[in-house]
C-alpha cells in the first residue's frame, strides 16, 4: 500500500525579492507543484496524499488564492488529507472553515481536524495531530501517542503532525516533539510510520527510519536542504518493513553564492556559472561578494549583476555578508580624470576609499565607480 507524504504547500506566500510578475510565477509553481504531487501519486499507484500541515501559508488569505488553489487540488485524482500546521491553525479564523474553502466542494478533500483515527484506504489508518493555535505550549503529539492503543492486527497506522523535533530545534523550544517518544510509539506497533511537517528541508531519522520531513513542496528559502520533493510511501504488507522514494516536484531553486572576487578572473568565472544554470527564470540568486577590484574589474562584475538581475527571477545582495573594496590603479585613475579638477578629486576619492573599512571608505568607492562609468560612458560617445 503505497500513499504520498508531503508538508508546507505554504499556499498564497510572498517572497520580498520578488517583483510582481516574477511573484505571481512563483505562486502558480506552488499550484503547478501540488498538480504534479496528485500526477505522482497516480503513476506510483498511491490510494492517498497526506500533506502535514501549513498547506496555506496563513489563515488570512485573498480568495483569489484560496480559489486558484482549491482549483489546483481539484486535479488531484486521489483523496486528499489536509493538517493543518501552524500557519493555517485551527483556530477561530480557519481558513478551513472560510466560505471560499467551503464552496469548491471537494469531496476527496478532507481536513484533519481531530486525532481520531480515520481508515484512509482499507487497512491504513491516518492519525492526525492539528494545531490549534500558531504557538503551541507543549509537545502535542505525545499525549496523543500517551491515549493511543496498538493499532489493530492487519492494520498500519500513519502519524501525521506539525513541527521541529527536539534534536532538530537549536531554539529548544518548548513545543519541539520528543523524538523518543515517536520512536517508542513505532517500536510499540502504535503507529508505523510517522509524517511531519514543518520543517522545509527533507530529513529522515536515521535511527528509526521511519519519521520523516518531505520538506516543503516548493523551495520557500535559501538555506533549505532538497526542498521541493514529495514523498512515495511504501508501508509494505505484514511484517515489511515500510519505506519511501523521494520524487522532485518543484521547479524554482534558491540559490546561495558566497564568493571572493581578487580579479577578472574570478568575475568572468562567476559569469560563466551562471550563465550555465538552466531554468534561470525560475532561480533566484543571493550572493555575498567578498574581495578587491580594481575599477575595471568592478565594472565587469556590475554589468554581470545588471545582466542577472534581468535574467533571473530575482539577484539579491546578501547584505551582511557582502564586502567588495574597489582600489583603483594609477592607470584607472588617469583614464577619469584627464588631469585638472576631476583628477583631483578621484585622488581624493582614492585616499579615502583606500583608508580602511570605515564607512566613508565606502560611500567612497561608489563615487569613484560613477566617475569611472561616466569617463567609459564618454569614450563610448
Ligand atoms: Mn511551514
Amino acid at each position: 500500500m503505497r500513499f504520498v507524504q508531503t508538508s508546507d504547500w505554504q499556499w498564497g506566500m510572498t517572497r520580498r525579492w520578488l517583483g510582481p510578475e516574477d511573484q505571481a510565477r512563483y505562486t502558480q509553481a506552488r499550484n503547478d507543484a501540488v498538480v504534479r504531487a496528485g500526477e505522482v501519486a497516480a503513476e506510483h499507484d498511491c490510494a492517498f496524499i497526506v500533506v502535514a500541515g501549513d498547506v496555506f501559508d496563513s489563515n488570512q488569505l485573498r480568495p483569489q488564492t484560496v480559489r486558484r488553489a482549491m482549483e489546483a487540488l481539484r486535479r488531484v485524482p486521489v483523496p486528499v488529507y489536509l493538517l493543518p500546521g501552524n500557519h493555517d491553525a485551527l483556530d477561530a479564523a480557519s481558513v478551513y472553515d472560510s466560505p471560499t474553502f467551503a464552496e469548491a466542494g471537494l469531496e476527496h478533500v478532507h481536513v484533519l481536524r481531530d486525532s481520531t483515527p480515520v481508515e484512509a484506504a482499507p487497512g491504513v489508518e491516518l492519525v492526525g495531530v492539528p494545531l490549534h493555535s500558531n504557538t503551541p505550549h507543549e509537545d502535542v503529539v505525545a499525549p496523543v501517542l500517551d491515549a493511543l492503543e496498538p493499532a489493530p492486527p492487519g492494520v498500519r497506522r500513519v502519524l501525521v503532525a506539525h513541527g521541529q523535533l527536539r534534536v532538530l530545534d537549536p531554539g529548544n523550544r518548548v513545543s519541539a516533539l520528543d523524538e523518543t517518544r515517536l520512536r517508542r510509539a513505532l517500536d510499540e506497533g502504535v503507529v508505523h510510520w510517522v509524517a511531519l511537517g514543518d520543517r522545509h528541508s527533507r530529513w529522515a531519522d536515521p535511527e528509526s527510519g521511519r519519521i520523516h520531513y518531505s520538506g516543503a513542496v516548493e523551495v520557500t528559502d535559501f538555506r533549505e536542504e532538497l526542498p521541493g520533493d514529495v514523498l512515495v510511501v511504501d508501508l509494505g504488507e505484514d511484517g515489511q518493513d515500510p519505506s519511501m522514494t523521494p520524487v522532485h516536484v518543484g521547479s524554482w531553486s534558491f540559490l546561495q553564492v558566497r564568493e571572493e572576487l581578487t580579479g577578472l578572473e574570478d568575475v568572468r568565472r562567476l559569469r560563466a556559472r551562471w550563465e550555465q544554470l538552466v531554468d534561470k527564470e525560475r532561480t533566484v540568486i543571493r550572493h555575498a561578494l567578498s574581495g578587491t577590484l580594481t575599477l575595471t574589474e568592478d565594472a565587469e562584475l556590475q554589468d554581470l549583476l545588471e545582466w542577472a538581475q534581468d535574467t533571473f527571477a530575482a539577484v539579491t545582495a546578501w547584505e551582511r555578508h557582502t564586502d567588495v573594496a574597489v582600489v583603483p590603479e594609477d592607470a584607472e585613475l588617469a583614464d577619469i580624470g584627464v588631469g585638472g579638477y576631476v583628477g583631483r578629486a578621484a585622488e581624493d576619492l582614492r585616499a579615502l576609499a583606500t583608508d580602511g573599512a570605515s564607512e566613508r571608505s565606502a560611500v567612497a568607492a561608489d563615487a569613484l565607480r560613477l566617475l569611472h562609468r561616466y569617463a567609459r560612458g564618454g569614450e563610448r560617445a
